[in-house]
């Protein structure tokens, strides 16, 4: 008999995220990702909470080594075994080896969508010892909490209660049309791309990559930022990007309702947390929403406006809860328009922009591909809402997209081709949830409280390499890596 698609797939994303495995954390792609980046973490390790629950927490883990002393948990953890040249801005950009109170590793300044907490409580909720979770979630709960307070002190803007990002990376979205009007005030400075040289253009195409223009803006708002020492309260006459994303901001709220489970699990209140949670569902509701393109957008802040565009950020806040029966009913309705065409069978998964829009782009980037990272959150805000009718259209998308195209980056939704880098750890990580989710009694909606005890042995019945220290073995280290067209199995 022949093996079930699931089950190539579940061995397949087991294989890949095993080779993109660094020792102590994975790397987002083996060639134009070579460091551990935050928000793929996050992923990754909820993925790989189904094979193994020692390497999950150890990948939360060692991400937040490079947590600063104010809370932020910066984008990148850099790999100090990777040469500078195999990606830009590397540690030598960012510097944060001279500021006070960042982290003993290098790591970049900015940071990204916090979805870390609720990474942390899928951990318990797919553990096979849940008692070893539990104390796992006592050792990052700290941790996670400032996270989330540095956001609350640092970057809330002008008593709007929603955290504001400074750079487009902030967003994980990069060049999402969203940030086309706010960025359209930032300087184009070609001379930076002489002094700096891109490094992604060396592993993939320029058509599937931000554009030079792009680049220009990037480093110019990275470097002022870097150049101000990082200062969040810097005055606004100096700053030329700040902009409030529902993708992040949702995921903050999430991941505060996340934390409110911990904080029960482990004997602490969880009030505080269910407080915050609440206002940033509110404050979203009344800052973000738009009642004319009946979904959220981004507000930008220096405009005082919101960027009327609808982007697969504006369909994320979905996740929430709290959010009013009128509101769920307004984005379940944008997702099955011609915009998203979650219902139409010729579009694979939900595209992250505007399918009717006409600077849609079916391989630009964030610019309207179809990414596993967002169609799954807009999975996972359809299961809050209990429309499994909706869920079930994706949870097949899902699948056949990695089954046809690989663990791709991102896909043209209207082909269901892959695009970007190869042996994507994200992709495979989250169709290993898909999967998972499909073979048993799914358990992210169950009350954390009926989490039985014991659920057996460890995930993998595997034994794990010894974690000998940061990032030991695997590529690239100073060299370059051919990959074939077509995925290993
Ligand atoms: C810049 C790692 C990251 C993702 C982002 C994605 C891309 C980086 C880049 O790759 O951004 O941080 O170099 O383009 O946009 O979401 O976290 O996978």
């Amino acid at each position: 008999m022949s093996e079930s698609r699931p089950s190539v797939l579940r061995r397949a994303a087991i294989r890949t995220l095993a080779s993109n495995w660094r020792g102590s954390s994975t790397v987002p792609s083996p060639s134009l990702y070579p460091h551990q980046w935050s928000w793929d973490s996050a992923f990754i390790a909820i993925g790989l909470s189904h094979w193994s629950q020692r390497r999950a927490e150890t990948e939360l883990l060692s991400l937040f080594g490079g947590q600063w002393r104010d809370g932020r948990l910066p984008a990148i953890v850099f790999d100090p075994s990777v040469d500078e040249e195999w990606y830009f801005p590397g540690p030598s950009f960012w510097r944060s080896d001279v500021i006070p109170g960042a982290a003993p590793l290098a790591t970049s300044d900015i940071v990204q969508p916090p979805i870390h907490a609720r990474a942390a409580l899928d951990l318990l909720r797919n553990a096979r010892e849940p008692a070893r979770a539990r104390a796992f979630l006592q050792r990052i709960y700290p941790r996670l909490r400032r996270e989330h307070d540095y956001l609350a002190t640092r970057r809330v803007v002008d008593g709007s209660g929603l955290a504001a990002i400074v750079h487009p990376w902030e967003s994980g979205l990069d060049n999402s049309p969203s940030w086309d009007a706010p960025l359209a005030r930032v300087p184009v400075d070609r001379s930076l791309l002489r002094r700096y040289q891109r490094r992604d253009l060396q592993h993939t195409g320029s058509d599937e990559r931000p554009t030079d223009d792009d680049y220009a803006r990037y480093i110019r708002l990275a470097a002022r930022y870097r150049d101000s020492g990082y200062d969040d309260s810097r005055p606004r006459s100096s700053v030329e990007f700040l902009v409030i994303d529902p993708l992040f901001n949702a995921l903050w709220a999430w991941s505060e309702e996340a934390l409110a489970d911990i904080a029960g699990v482990i004997g602490l209140d969880p009030e505080p947390h269910l407080r915050r949670a609440r206002c940033l569902g509110e404050a979203m509701t009344e800052l973000l929403f738009d009642p004319e393109l009946a979904t959220f957008t981004a507000y930008d802040v220096l405009a005082g406006s919101r960027v009327p565009r609808r982007t697969v950020a504006g369909l994320v806040p979905l996740v929430l809860g709290t959010l009013s029966q009128g509101i769920v009913r307004s984005l379940t309705q944008q997702l099955t328009s011609v915009h998203f065409g979650l219902l139409d069978t010729d579009i694979a998964g939900i595209p992250s922009y505007d399918l009717c829009a006409p600077d849609f782009d079916g391989r630009g980037y964030w610019r309207g591909p179809t990414w596993l990272n967002t169609t799954w959150l807009v999975w996972r805000g359809l299961r809050v809402h209990s429309r499994d009718d909706l869920a079930a259209p994706l949870t097949e998308a899902m699948l056949e997209l990695a089954a046809e195209a690989g663990f791709r980056e991102y896909f043209d939704p209207r082909t269901g081709r892959g695009h970007g880098t190869r042996h994507f750890s994200w992709s495979a990580a989250l169709v290993l949830d898909v999967v998972q989710h499909l073979s048993r009694a799914d358990t992210t909606t169950m009350p954390v409280a009926e989490i039985a005890d014991d659920r057996g042995e460890a995930t993998s019945g595997r034994r794990h390499p010894r974690h000998s220290g940061r990032h030991a073995g695997g590529p690239p280290r100073h060299r370059r890596q051919s990959y074939s067209e077509r995925p290993a199995w």
